[in-house]
């Protein structure tokens, strides 16, 4: 199985190959790592020369096979369909949606290392699974957890360029400027400046990636207690997980939210390579910009509407619907609703996806935790009859590819359940989650050794010019 070939031998030694059960009743292999293994960065080294040797032979013996025929309207479509992109850590698959190295969401939630027995799994294990392929023991989950919180000190002008803004200033603003105050202890920069060789590019870009994703869940809290707390800064946790953590920083210590912000930390990690802010952070990261400027970037594309700003758009939509009709709406006046919505020129956030063709899993996993945790929530409860008003009307408007919601359609009502009300905050979450998929990725960017991106692009004249060329 793809998901744990090219494995070193060394490695193979140490772990344990178990046979699991899969929800469909087929038997999946997966590889249990051996508890002793807890450093994750001599893990990689000895996984990175043979997936250097798998890309070179893939490109030696595969190089000239055609994936594909590039089509007019994919140029002029937003490239949808067209597969550019090599990325490692994860796969979507437009109907059963996202893997993460093979694993799908109630997969990872079987075999991850959770807090408490049957609980949702640890951010940090994801990670380690983006990083490594394999599936880590608690041993390994506990030592990244200790690492990442001894690299997480904030230098104070990082705060000082935060509050250098209005405190009305987007979050999502003060969060990309803030990881921009971060990028000066870049050791990425630091060893390029210095002149180190290519083939050692993914050791400072290691560094970089673990120190920022260690960080960014410091300045996110930081923003938050900032705008919404008084300036009330809480002080980590040193006995907690990272999610457990993050919802500790930013003010909420229920065990429930912190199992919430263990399974949100967890599904928004990653999402292939070719979405608004994974794309973004893979092309300047090509330019050999370090994981901060690279991150920075992704994160002013996760704040436009149609990507990461929907979550918050979803909570502000759901409750103006509340204001304007109350809790109990009806599903014809909630029919109603949307169609005014579409009328005036807006989409139904939450809904719809550039290549998911089925209901996220990731807002399935979601609705199971709100079933589980707050049946009773009334917004909750509006959530669940949008799931069966909207689609029928998407589907009607005859334009709309995917009339199903995505993950964005349910994050906000289980947030705003536990005491974060604050929808203009949302996206800064996703945010903070991305970081674990984008960083492990720009580490293999650079183990692999990628070149620059840049793709060629035309004008209309020269399709004009082509395609008559053609029917000639
Ligand atoms: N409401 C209204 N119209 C929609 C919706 C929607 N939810 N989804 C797609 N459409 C329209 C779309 O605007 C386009 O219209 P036009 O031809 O007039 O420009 C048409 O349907 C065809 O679009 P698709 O090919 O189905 O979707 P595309 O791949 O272009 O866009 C999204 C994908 C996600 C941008 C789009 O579905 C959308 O705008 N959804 C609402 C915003 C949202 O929830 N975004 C979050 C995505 C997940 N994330 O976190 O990033
Ligand atoms: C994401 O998680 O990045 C979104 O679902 C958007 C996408 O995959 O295009």
């Amino acid at each position: 199985m793809a998901f744990f070939r090219g494995v070193s031998s060394l490695s193979k030694l140490r772990s344990r190959i178990v046979q699991q059960s899969s929800l469909n009743g087929s038997v999946r292999w997966l590889q249990m790592q051996s508890a002793s293994d807890v450093d994750l960065h001599l893990q990689l080294k000895e996984l990175i020369p043979e997936q250097q040797e798998r890309l070179k032979k893939l490109k030696s013996v595969h190089g000239k096979v055609h994936l594909g025929n590039i089509t007019v309207d994919m140029v002029i479509g937003g490239m949808r369909g067209m597969t550019g992109l090599l990325w490692e850590t994860s796969l979507l698959d437009p109907d059963e949606g996202i893997r993460f190295r093979g694993l799908s969401i109630p997969e990872c939630q079987k075999v991850l290392p959770a807090a408490t027995p049957g609980g949702e799994p640890l951010p940090e294990g994801l990670l380690w699974l983006l990083l490594t392929g394999k599936v880590p023991s608690k041993e390994q989950v506990d030592a990244l957890s200790k690492d990442l919180r001894s690299r997480a000190k904030i230098p104070d002008h990082v705060y000082k360029a935060i509050t250098s803004l209005p405190e009305t200033a987007h979050p999502m603003t003060q969060f990309a400027t803030g990881v921009m105050a971060l990028q000066v202890q870049s050791e990425f920069q630091k060893a390029y400046e210095k002149g180190i060789s290519k083939s050692r590019f993914w050791e400072p870009t290691y560094e970089d990636a673990l120190n920022l994703i260690a960080q960014v869940s410091v300045v996110a809290s930081f923003i938050y207690r900032r705008m919404y707390k008084n300036g009330e800064i809480i002080p980590a946790d040193d006995g907690l997980d990272y999610g457990a953590n993050f919802s500790h920083m930013l003010g909420f210590d229920s065990p429930k939210m912190h199992e919430l912000m263990r399974l949100y930390v967890t599904i928004h990690t990653d999402h292939e390579g070719g979405n608004v802010s994974a794309h973004t952070a893979h092309l300047v990261g090509s330019a050999l910009s370090d994981p901060y400027l690279s991150f920075a970037a992704a994160l002013n594309g996760l704040a436009g509407p149609l990507h990461g700003l929907a979550n918050q758009e979803v909570l502000l939509w759901i409750k103006s619907v509340v204001e304007q009709c109350g809790e109990n709406i009806t599903k014809e006046q909630l029919k109603d609703y949307v169609w005014t919505t579409l009328n005036s020129g807006k989409v139904v956030p939450g809904f719809g996806h550039g290549v998911l063709r089925k209901t996220d899993p990731r807002y399935t996993c979601q609705r199971e935790f709100a079933l589980k945790h707050l049946p009773d929530d009334p917004l909750f409860q509006l959530v669940s009859k949008l799931y069966e008003v909207v689609p029928p009307i998407l589907t009607e408007l005859g334009k709309v590819k995917n009339p199903w919601p995505n993950v964005d359609a349910h994050s906000g009502v289980l947030l705003n359940h536990f005491g974060l009300t604050e929808a203009r905050y949302y996206t800064v979450l996703f945010g903070v989650s991305r970081s674990m998929g984008i960083c492990s990725q720009l580490i293999w960017d650079r183990a692999l050794g990628f070149p620059l991106e840049r793709p060629k692009s035309v004008t209309m004249e020269w399709l004009e010019n082509f395609c008559k060329k053609a029917a000639s």
